[in-house]
């Protein structure tokens, strides 16, 4: 590895690794570790599946592909010993955001774990130029960015491979690209990113404004823009449909090659249709088959023997509904296959709840995966169970075969062996190296709950992982933090129902206490990371009121001594690979029955942060796993959150009317103290929206939350009873591994050998 290292240096730069610069360095590795994937062995099969997603939130990828070469450690030795540090040559790469959040960083895990569980499987997506736009403030107000992330040296591969792809009133030429996915210790698998040649980023005006209409300019410059207009909503149209016509092109022509007679598709391939986003493909191969000679009856049988739907949120405006009219204006080919879909399961059910045209003419897309596709499920048990018997429930009553649950996971390799190197070194020390393949050692952990020295050991890399955090905020956002003080952290993009608004209303009640002298034993930090779709107007709202806080308490020379609130500009994978290991309470505080799963609480509790949270998603497999004394849950539960939306009684008002504290908190919203900082048009719309509205019901539960924060902030000072929740969480996340979660999905779904 030195001698390739050193070559690849002479030969490019004339400079050996002590004299070359970080610079020169990281594309050295770039193209040693680009070299290596591509020798390694590819995983086979004759059954293949695509996930096809368009997100793959990958985060950077030059230390998780040396982890998973089994690199990385000989890598930052050679590094160390000339002169070089590892962590600041990773400062080099740029972070590819193809993804908003969740969603696609699921994908992106399980890309990894697909590849480590040897199964034959890529991913299948577009390859965005400047992904999702890149957060700053000014005026404490959130601005868009572009993010141009493609360098001329990158982890892409230009491949040979192209279609077209037939439109309205044009076709174009697509270009596919690579990225390799190498499995930890296993073979390599792909990631496909569809892209066209004329892309022009010169289109792009302030911001992130450009022309939507312009498709051959526009087409994969950014995810998801704007979509609060027409052309931005027949932009994304365009997106999906490109992405998944390229997909159904590339799986037939590959079945084909691997000698599959297109009848059996299904023995040959699986698709996992990753949310809606993807749907078209199954018309779009309904299409291809009859273009190839099938009757519809026989193309519509293979169609649904093969492709498989993921459903990752029951929020009703999330769930895809085309207007008939625009998929008209994009891709008019495509109707006639979704109306005769549509007149199928008219002529079988006679229930317009599972229609695929409604009498609006819209056209609801996860009806086309669940009447079409052999297999539905969501991402926690939970989650599943509020599918199947209430939003989904006239499907589920139809197809109850078809149900079923896969909890999320998370890749170990990046969200512990290589984010929080001192802990993964030290659990290997103490259970050996197979939790590194089997998670569930990480049981074995459980055996030292009682030994003092584990316990202060594991305080003690909490709080090295708090100064690394520390000196990291200084260097980006020049803030300073207290290493001592409680770290509460919750980041995740910005949504109501997610509630970091119950958070703010948290950080208003700690400032007035402090104000009114009741001081804390402890400084506590509340650290914030999110980013708010740019039409998401009351989203923008909270961020305002985050922002104005943070300003609010640094200015106050006694508050600041007790509470700091952070809000950490440009929250992306990067920035989550520092903040986890350096939490110790994990905010997961959404409205029960509203977060599908969540992956940031299965991180947090793998990096030893206890959770404070609500009975939703995954944080109640969370709660079952560690047991009542290592989690903290308050709030409403879903089935009464689930009844109180059917009979329409919940009224914010009435609390803030009848609640003096409540009523404390909301008005402080728009004090004066914070009018003299603040836009009073973002403040004052905030504020009604939450007395008058508050659809997300942050009022219901923000008593029960704060005396339950107060009784986390009292336990945190018996550092060994602490230490032992943390050591408990540490020890049970190994259900979280994404290999199991994948593990599933092939014993259950794709069944690929
Ligand atoms: C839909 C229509 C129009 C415009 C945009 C969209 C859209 C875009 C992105 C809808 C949803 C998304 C992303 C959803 C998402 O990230 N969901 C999260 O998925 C995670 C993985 O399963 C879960 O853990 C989270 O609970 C869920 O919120």
């Amino acid at each position: 590895m030195e001698k390739i290292l050193e070559n690849i240096l002479q030969e490019k730069y004339g400079k050996n690794i002590r004299e070359a610069s970080d610079e020169q360095i990281y594309t050295a590795l770039l193209i040693l570790t680009k070299e290596k994937m591509q020798g390694i062995k590819r995983n086979e099969g004759k059954k293949k599946l695509y996930y096809i997603s368009a997100e793959f939130l990958i985060g950077k990828l030059l230390s998780n592909n040396l982890i998973n070469l089994g690199l990385f450690e000989e890598t930052k030795e050679v590094l160390e010993k000339n002169g070089h540090d590892i962590t600041e040559i990773e400062e080099i790469e740029m972070e590819p955001s193809l993804g908003n959040g969740g969603l696609g960083r699921l994908a992106a895990c399980f890309l990894d774990s697909i590849a480590t569980l040897g199964l034959n499987g890529d991913g299948v997506g577009l390859n965005y130029h400047d992904g999702l736009f890149l957060q700053t403030f000014k005026d404490n107000k959130q601005r868009e960015e572009k993010n141009p992330w493609i360098t001329d040296l990158s982890w892409l591969t230009k491949t040979g491979v192209s279609f077209s792809v037939p439109f309205k009133n044009f076709t174009l030429q697509s270009v596919m690209y690579d990225i390799d996915v190498p499995g930890y210790k296993k073979c390599c698998n792909r990631l496909h990113l569809f892209d066209i040649e004329t892309i022009d980023e010169g289109i792009i005006k302030e911001g992130i404004d450009f022309d939507k209409k312009n498709i051959e300019k526009n087409l994969t410059l950014f995810l998801y823009p704007d979509d609060s207009d027409e052309a931005g909503q027949l932009l994304r149209i365009y997106q999906q449909y490109f992405m998944v016509s390229n997909a159904a092109q590339l799986i037939l022509k590959e079945a084909e090659e691997r000698g599959c007679d297109l009848y059996h598709l299904y023995d040959y391939v699986a698709v996992q249709i990753n949310d809606t986003h993807p749907t078209m493909v199954i018309p779009e191969l309904i299409r291809l088959l009859m273009e190839k000679g099938f009757n519809m009856d026989t193309a519509i049988d293979v169609v649904r023997k093969t492709c498989a739907y993921t459903n990752h949120t029951i929020l009703a405006e999330a769930l895809e509904k085309w207007p008939v009219s625009y998929l008209e204006q994009v891709v008019p080919h495509l109707l006639p296959i979704i109306r005769e879909l549509d007149a199928r399961v008219r002529r079988d059910y006679h229930d317009e709840r599972v229609y695929i045209i409604d009498n609006m003419d819209r056209v609801h897309m996860a009806h086309i995966d669940i009447h079409f596709g052999y297999a539905v499920n969501g991402v926690a048990a939970l989650h599943t169970e509020i599918l199947k018997e209430s939003e989904l429930k006239p499907f589920y009553d139809i197809y109850p075969e078809k149900f079923n649950n896969k909890t999320n996971g998370i890749t170990f390799r990046r969200w512990l062996l290589h984010c929080n190197q001192e802990l993964s070194g030290y659990l290997e020390q103490l259970i050996g190296s197979g939790f590194k393949d089997d998670a569930q050692e990480l049981e074995k952990l459980l055996a030292y709950k009682n030994d003092k020295v584990v316990l202060e050991r594991l305080t003690e890399i909490k709080h090295h992982a708090k100064v690394h955090l520390k000196d990291y905020l200084k260097t980006t956002q020049n803030i300073e933090i207290d290493e001592n003080s409680v770290f509460d952290i919750q980041i995740k993009r910005l949504h109501e129902y997610k509630r970091q608004q119950m958070n703010a209303l948290y950080a208003i009640y700690k400032y007035k206490e402090i104000k009114k002298g009741n001081l804390p034993k402890r400084p506590i930090t509340m650290i914030f990371g999110a980013k708010a779709a740019p039409a998401y107007t009351i989203a923008k709202d909270i961020i305002h009121l985050l922002l104005c806080l943070q300003q609010l308490i640094d200015r106050d020379p006694v508050v600041s001594k007790y509470m700091k609130l952070v809000m950490v500009e440009n929250y992306n994978v990067t920035k989550a690979e520092k903040l986890i290991p350096a939490c110790d309470i994990s905010e997961q505080i959404s409205l029960a029955s509203k977060e599908a799963s969540g992956t940031g609480n299965m991180k947090f509790m793998l990096n030893g942060a206890v959770t404070l949270g609500t009975e939703d998603g995954a944080n109640v497999e969370i709660h079952e796993l560690v047991g009542d004394e290592n989690i903290y849950i308050f709030g409403k539960k879903s089935e009464e959150i689930i009844k109180l939306y059917e009979d329409g009684t919940y009224c914010s008002k009435d609390l803030y009317e009848n609640d003096p504290l409540i009523q404390e908190l909301v008005d402080f919203i728009i004090s004066k103290e914070l009018l003299l900082i603040g836009d009073p048009i973002n403040l004052g719309r905030l504020y009604k929206e939450i007395v008058s509205k508050d659809w997300f019901m942050a009022l219901l539960d923000v008593k029960e939350y704060i005396e339950k924060k107060e009784a986390v902030l009292s336990d945190y000072e018996d550092r060994t009873v602490w230490a032992q929740k943390a050591l408990v969480n540490i020890a049970k996340a190994g259900y979280f591994s994404a290999d199991r979660t994948i593990a599933e999905y092939n014993s259950d779904i794709w069944k690929l050998s």
